[in-house]
């Protein structure tokens, strides 16, 4: 069938195409999709830090509709609402102990272009092959993606905010839900505060974290973590976050930090934040490196430095609940997002740049109503 997608080509980095989209195979789905977000690692495509083939269609926080299920597909039928989530194999040993997030063929199928089968559903009217993304690729009207890449929810819920629920704010959460899983009564500190640091906050609020602390060089963005749960907020260019947080905490250090910025110097701020057997997680793509002493940084206060991916999580079983909290106003993430018609995807990733949004999200089915 043909679909309108936004395709990044060798030239420019999104140019509206009529492409052609393949039918579902019997294990494959086809989702028309009703929005996307825009999540920081499509900008970090674009500017080759994590490179895809291309031409390819970017987009990895897709919800939608099902318009059609294969013959195997056992878990969605025609009419359901889906987020789409990332892709993962189901059988690798990380996969089968229920860390989809840590799938061993993570990076194939989410940024080689082809999906398990080596395939594209997506081609030029050409014949040329357009790379699948996250083995979705939601800047496009219609999705062909693995039964296991959706996750079926309910239909009272508007879909609109539910695409970032597939990565941004799955990573988030299932950091700290799954990943560092802290008692309630333990002390958290989010070092950023974009998407994925305010949705580890609010998920930090639910474990009963506290206190909970929030570093951001924007005041602005600092007031509205306050609003989604922090009991302190610490503006890292005017204060040193490590000394202040061991002040918070009573001279010993959090029990557990998240590093969401990819910025060397915060990754160190936060590990020194932490007390003797803390842990830091970190979920950040950055470009720059970092230099530490593992002696006297890490050994010597017996701390753990995690990288995690997509928050740990098997997203058929984090995302329901994050809809869940969504609806009974846990996870307030109508504070974070701003619409956008997919014709303005350049504004959107340049708001999100430069941190005028939070969280951007394309709608690509104008007619939808929730
Ligand atoms: C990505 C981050 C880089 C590794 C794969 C998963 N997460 C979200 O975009």
């Amino acid at each position: 069938m043909e679909i309108q997608a936004m395709v990044t080509t060798n030239e420019k980095d999104f140019e509206k195409q009529t492409l052609l989209l393949d039918d579902p195979k019997a294990d494959e789905v086809l989702v028309k999709i009703v929005a996307s977000g825009v999540c920081h690692t499509d900008a970090t495509v674009l500017d080759g830090t994590l490179p895809v083939p291309r031409p390819a269609v970017l987009g990895h926080e897709g919800s939608g509709i099902v318009v059609k299920a294969g013959s195997n597909v056992t878990t969605v039928q025609e009419g359901d609402h889906v987020v789409l989530g990332f892709a993962y194999c189901g059988h690798c040993h990380n996969c089968l102990d229920g860390n989809a997030g840590g799938c061993e063929n993570m990076m194939p199928l989410n940024f080689s272009g082809r999906n398990k089968h080596n395939e594209t559903p997506l081609h030029t009217h050409d014949h040329q092959d357009v790379s699948q993304f996250f083995g979705q690729s939601s800047f496009g009207t219609y999705a062909t993606v693995d039964e296991k890449n959706v996750v079926k929810v309910d239909k009272e819920t508007d879909l609109r905010y539910l695409g970032p629920f597939g990565c941004g704010l799955m990573t988030g959460s299932g950091t700290v839900l799954n990943s560092l899983a802290p008692a309630p009564g333990t002390s958290f500190v989010v070092f950023g505060t974009g998407a994925v640091g305010l949705s580890g906050l609010m998920a930090a609020k639910i474990a009963g974290c506290d206190p909970i602390i929030a570093v951001d060089i924007h005041d602005s963005r600092l007031e509205l973590a306050k609003e989604l749960g922090a009991t302190h907020i610490i503006n890292s260019k005017h204060e040193n976050p490590a000394e202040k947080i061991k002040e918070i905490t009573e001279g010993k250090g959090a029990h557990y930090s998240f590093e969401t910025t990819g910025v060397p110097e915060v990754t160190l701020a936060a590990l020194h934040c932490l007390r003797v057997k803390g842990t830091c997680a970190t979920v950040a793509v950055g470009k720059r490196d970092l230099t530490f002493n593992v002696t006297n940084d890490l050994m010597i206060n017996a701390l753990t430095l995690k990288g995690v991916i997509e928050g740990d999580a098997v997203p058929q079983l984090l995302i329901p609940k994050l809809v869940k909290f969504f609806k009974n106003g846990r996870f307030p993430v109508e504070k974070l997002a701003k619409f956008y018609e997919l014709e303005d995807i350049e504004q959107a990733f340049e708001d999100s740049k430069n941190g005028s949004t939070i969280k951007p999200i394309l709608i690509l089915d104008k007619e939808y109503r929730a």
